[in-house]
């Protein structure tokens, strides 16, 4: 959901002030160290310190490419921005109280870890390693499919990789209610290094969890003791979204959340637009991926997430938390009061979401017969 116009401008400034103010601090301190690069500064923005230094901070589901990844973003408590009240403000200041609240029913329980996060991003034409597109092109969407995740799985990662919180071993990913975006600079025009979502398959993600449940009792992306990847997540260390997920979604072939390109199908992640002071709060469910800024001007954003009561952080939870992200895990619209109306009329009368909830499940079934 898009909230236009949600922050005034003031708000805005300063925010943006705080950030470039943080950025300069940087700088000075890099400075006094003898590097004197500005990129690699921004990187700082742009790059997780926990995963990106020492070896025994990299989960090994980062290739070392996506280690070098700008598009990577710390939390706030790694870049001395925690508790910025000009970063809160644009929460606390703005028409996002009003809206949050009607639809959560609070606007204040952003997550600790990650629960602000600036996401600066300097203009870059290519990742590391690859080519850049000719003049004036930009790189097609598809290039950023491989990005596409849901939230969740990383807090709970050590040198060994993901984890799981319970002592049981039944649940490897820490949900929260929904992600904010808020745009400091203006994202108008494809290439500016929007965030991109995938429109609908947040549906797929919720269907996918129940089945995991229900046919595995375990959730998230752990690989099991033998190294197999979690069960129908695929790939390494279950990256990204899971496998049957990314072929229902191609399957259906929607034109909002697929391409043909070079006679294949693909996913199409979808740029989110926004001005500066414009919000788009997405469910935890719905896929998302950073992109390159090819464009310019730098992109800044500052990303909250909004979780349920005690959704805390660490790795010795009480049962009863598990179990509550066992629940928004299986009914990503627990604790949405303000969405019940439309969420019933959706899933009782859209042929569309009935259609991808049994496309899912078929493939799913495919998957366990192949298994
Ligand atoms: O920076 C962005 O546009 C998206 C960031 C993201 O995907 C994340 O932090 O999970």
């Amino acid at each position: 959901m898009i909230v236009r116009n949600a922050v005034p401008e003031s708000v805005i400034a300063r925010a943006h002030d705080r950030i470039q103010g943080e950025l300069e601090l940087r700088r000075q301190a890099a400075e006094e160290k003898g590097a004197d690069k500005e990129s690699s500064l921004k990187a700082g923005f742009g790059e997780n310190p926990k995963f990106a230094k020492g070896k025994s901070n990299v989960p090994t589901e980062l290739s070392p490419r996506a280690r070098r990844s700008p598009l990577r973003h710390p939390p706030g408590s790694q870049v001395g921005l925690a508790a910025a009240s000009e970063l809160l403000d644009l929460i606390k200041d703005s028409s996002l109280t009003p809206v949050l609240t009607e639809l959560l029913g609070h606007a204040s329980r952003h997550t600790e870890e990650g629960g602000l996060q600036p996401a600066i991003r300097p203009v870059q034409k290519s990742m590391p390693g690859q080519d850049a597109p000719p003049a004036g092109e930009l790189a097609p969407v598809t290039s950023f499919a491989g990005g596409l995740h849901v939230d969740g799985r990383r807090p709970n990662a050590n040198e060994d990789g993901f984890l799981f919180v319970d002592a049981a071993e039944t649940m490897a990913i820490r949900p929260f209610q929904c992600i904010t975006f808020v745009a400091c600079s203006d994202q108008t025009q494809p290439g500016q290094g929007q965030t991109h979502v995938l429109p609908g398959a947040h549906l797929a993600m919720e269907e996918f969890f129940r089945w995991q449940q229900e046919n595995f009792g375990r959730l998230g992306s752990k690989e099991l003791e033998d190294g197999s990847p979690a069960p129908g997540w695929g790939g390494p260390q279950g990256q990204g979204i899971p496998t049957a997920v990314k072929e229902t979604i191609l399957e259906l072939g929607d034109e909002a959340n697929t391409v043909v390109e070079d006679g294949e199908r693909k996913l199409r992640p979808v740029p989110v637009l926004l001005r500066p002071g414009d919000a788009c709060i997405a469910a935890f469910h719905l896929p998302h991926t950073a992109t390159l800024n090819q464009t310019g001007p730098e992109r800044e954003q500052v990303i909250l997430r909004f979780g349920l009561a005690g959704s805390g952080n660490g790795l010795n939870l009480e049962d009863a938390e598990v179990e509550s992200w066992r629940q928004q895990l299986q009914h990503q619209w627990t604790g949405f009061p303000g969405l019940a109306e439309i969420v019933e009329r959706e899933e009782t009368q859209s042929a569309k979401v009935r259609g991808l909830r049994e496309a899912l499940r078929r493939r799913l079934e495919e998957y366990e017969l192949d298994n």
